[in-house]
């Protein structure tokens, strides 16, 4: 049953349509009121940057974040959401300016840990094991400006001391090659992966896969995906789509490249990911000239195309499949795969 998948987002994909060359076009939506269109749109997870979580995270007491995590804890459960994963937003504060953990300023780099300690207390009182770290600013505008083997050795070293700071947490590395910086140190699946088996507990770390970054790295994000199943490290992804290689676009699943949506599909059926109940995130934008009451269409046609892809991937006609390989007639396969996702 294409239904037994569990779907996640985040509060920041109901957003106000802000981009580089304009101001928000859409009013903000409270926490609370983005918490009622997950049920609406049938989503049972919930995506949390730390600060989505706990506001202004670096100002609160130990005993302030348990506090306000435990009193959302209980709001999710109200509703019947489960929180998916916490991740440390260190992109936007004024010390992350040159990157966290591989920032060239010692105190800059104790910043990025200690928030991220911060972070993982927050996910631990909000009862979820698992953290994601898109690396935002690990990285350079330009070359020179960093020694990029000291970078790999401290971020390693913020790694193990996260996962030191909890015997239990999990860290799931969603690599991305660009934007903000030039060029980010951990730009696909594979160098995230070396850095998990690089660490003190290689068996805690394991990935996340966009779609849109998969795409901006020139990598087929199936086969990213694969990489990390075969590893037993597909631990979330973000679906979404991405025209060519420009600005992160988070489009709508499928919106761009309907046969590559298809065929993260088929990895993950292939490899039963809906069994393993971790969640299909969707990490999707709207275009900002939606209108605020048509601005949630965005994640129910992702998810809609996601469950009609997850039945195309189903009812894909095997018998021929098998000839097409025996024969190795691949353009005869090809065919095959054109007509189905076209209804013939
Ligand atoms: C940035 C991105 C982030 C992460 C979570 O491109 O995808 O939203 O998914 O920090
Ligand atoms: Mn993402």
């Amino acid at each position: 049953m294409a239904s037994n998948y569990r779907f996640s987002f985040g509060p920041w994909n109901i957003s106000e349509g802000a981009d580089p060359f304009g101001p928000p076009v859409r009013p903000t939506i409270e926490f609370g009121k983005k918490l009622a269109a997950y049920k609406r749109l049938g989503f049972e997870g919930v995506q949390l940057h730390d600060d989505d979580a706990v506001p202004n995270v670096d100002q609160k007491s130990a005993a302030e974040l348990q506090r306000e995590a435990a009193a959302l804890k209980s709001l999710l459960e109200g509703e019947g959401l489960v929180p998916e994963f916490v991740a440390p937003r260190l992109w936007e504060d004024p010390r992350g300016v040159d990157g966290g953990y591989t920032s060239n300023d010692p105190q800059a780099r104790q910043w990025a840990i200690d928030r991220t300690k911060r972070a993982i207390d927050i996910a631990a009182a909000l009862g979820t094991k698992l953290m994601v770290l898109w690396l935002a600013r690990e990285g350079t505008y330009i070359r020179e400006s960093k020694n990029a083997i000291q970078a790999y050795g401290w971020q390693l070293e913020a790694v193990n001391a996260l996962l030191a700071h909890h015997p239990e947490i999990q860290l799931a590395i969603e690599p991305k090659p660009n934007e903000p910086m030039d060029q980010a140190y951990v730009p696909t699946i594979g160098h995230a992966l070396a850095l998990a088996y690089r660490s003190a507990d290689p068996a805690r770390v394991g990935g996340l896969i966009e779609t849109a970054h998969a795409r901006l790295a020139g990598l087929d994000p199936s086969d990213e995906m694969a990489f990390a199943l075969a590893a037993g490290k597909l631990w979330s992804v973000h679906l979404n789509d991405q025209n060519g290689l420009k600005f992160d676009q988070d489009k709508s699943f499928g919106a761009a490249d309907l046969r590559g949506a298809y065929n993260q599909v088929r990895i993950l059926e292939l490899a039963d990911y809906a069994g393993t109940r971790r969640f299909v995130g969707l990490d999707v934008k709207t275009m900002r000239t939606q209108k605020a009451d048509v601005a949630e269409k965005h994640l129910a046609n992702s998810k809609a195309i996601f469950l009609r892809l997850v039945e195309k991937v189903r009812s894909f006609p095997r018998q021929v499949e098998q000839q097409c390989i025996a024969a190795r007639d691949y353009e005869a396969l090809e065919l095959a795969v054109l007509e189905h996702l076209m209804g013939k």
